[in-house]
């Protein structure tokens, strides 16, 4: 078995970005209008009146201040309350792929390698732009990357369980070097026209290399010490979104074929399973909660990831300890704790330790114990 590292990290972030009052304008715009068309249905009391959002509310629910998008313009629009993504010929560069490209090349820059010297890559992420062919092969043959490639959805924990596998894959000699990349375009399968989770997701994208210590020269690497994944079956966070909606035409269109969320119980739920699983896995690699410099946390909510880490603490961790991305970014699935891993990084001196922990849906929940080289 080999010794594996995080030699390389990327990052896209596209550049056109939502504030928390924009967005609530023509969330606001759109709900007079739907109140206005459908005023005889709500007075007879068929269907409810929908209620305003609010700025104040998401801050303090969320600590969501901003999101990142593909394009502001549609999703802005009350008319439309979508993103406009044009579909592109066969023969260019799906926007999964774009994104891609862009994160993939500053991972594999950062940790002074080729994409010819790599010879796995997962795309690993919430949600494809289609089944096939895969989009982690179509990204292998944009970076000129050799080797095999397979996509894996496993929503929010899609990263971490990306690194796990890439890691057992190098540690076993199945590959070399294998990149992880997570391109997360969460506007596309968000409901913009729902009050209680309109606010929460943004568009990104992050890469992580992944190869065997004997072959790293990179200055910023991170040794893993161990990956540690669990599952639990839950129907809190869902969507029914999938190929087999065309053969009933009841449900096309509905709600449930975009993300719906019962986000207080996920909440409630999920915070002591990743203090759990955080815990167990320092555990078992024989560290304390106290030696760990830092918590890269996937960035759902603020209010989570405070808990979380004083659960796993015994005290209120400084913000430096939990460093936040989601103020700036949204919830952006599965890239959120590797976005906080590549800005919240720099710092660290050989020997110290972090933790990379993904969690969401499934539910989900990844774990990545890692000490700098
Ligand atoms: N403006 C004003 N008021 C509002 C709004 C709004 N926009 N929305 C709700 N309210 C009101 C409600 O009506 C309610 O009022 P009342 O108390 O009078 O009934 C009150 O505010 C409280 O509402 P909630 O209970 O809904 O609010 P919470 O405090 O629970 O906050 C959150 C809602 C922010 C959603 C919170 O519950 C949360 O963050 N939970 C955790 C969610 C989470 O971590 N989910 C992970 C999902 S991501 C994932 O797994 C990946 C899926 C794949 C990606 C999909 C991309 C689209």
């Amino acid at each position: 078995m080999k010794d594996v590292v995080i030699s390389g990290t990327g990052l896209f972030t596209p550049d056109q970005s939502i504030s928390n009052d924009d967005l609530v304008e023509s969330f606001n715009a759109w709900v007079r209008k739907f109140n206005e068309e459908n005023k005889d249905a709500i007075a007879a009391g068929k269907i409810e009146a929908e209620q305003e959002s609010g700025s104040e509310f998401i801050v303090k629910a969320s600590g969501i201040q901003s999101r990142y998008v593909i394009d502001r313009e549609g999703i802005l629009d009350p008319n439309r309350m979508c993103p406009r993504i044009p579909e592109r010929p066969n023969d260019e560069d799906s926007l999964q792929c774009e994104m891609g490209k862009i994160a993939g090349l500053e991972a594999l820059e950062r940790a002074g390698k080729k994409g010819a010297d790599v010879d796995a890559v997962f795309v690993a992420c919430s949600n494809m732009q289609r089944p096939y062919p895969a989009m982690a092969i179509e990204l292998q043959n944009a970076l000129g990357c050799g080797g095999y490639a397979f996509d894996l959805n496993v929503a929010c924990s899609s990263a971490t369980f990306g690194i796990l596998t890439a890691a057992n894959a190098v540690r076993t000699g199945t590959a070399k070097a294998a990149l992880v990349i997570s391109p997360e375009i969460c506007s596309g399968h968000l409901n913009f026209t729902r009050r209680d989770s309109h606010f929460i997701f943004g568009d990104a994208c992050t890469a992580v290399l992944i190869e065997a210590a004997d072959t790293c020269t990179s200055p910023n690497a991170f040794e893993i010490l161990g990956t540690k994944a669990v599952t639990q079956y839950s129907n809190n966070i869902r969507n029914n979104f999938g190929f087999l909606n065309r053969c009933d035409e009841s449900g096309i269109g509905k709600e449930d074929k975009l993300f719906v969320q019962n986000g207080r119980q996920v909440f409630r739920e999920v915070c002591p399973m990743v203090a759990e699983l955080i815990g167990g896995h320092l555990e078992e690699l024989g560290l304390a909660p106290d030696a760990v410099k830092r918590f890269w946390l996937h960035q759902a909510n603020l209010g989570m990831n405070q808990l979380i880490a004083k659960k796993l603490l015994g005290k209120d961790a400084p913000e430096d300890k939990t460093p936040v991305i989601l103020d700036e970014y949204a919830n952006t699935s599965s890239a959120g704790s590797i976005i906080a891993f590549h800005k919240y990084q720099d710092d660290f001196a050989s020997g110290e330790l972090g933790v990379i922990c993904s969690f969401g849906a499934g539910y989900s929940i990844g774990s990545v114990v890692v000490r700098k080289k």
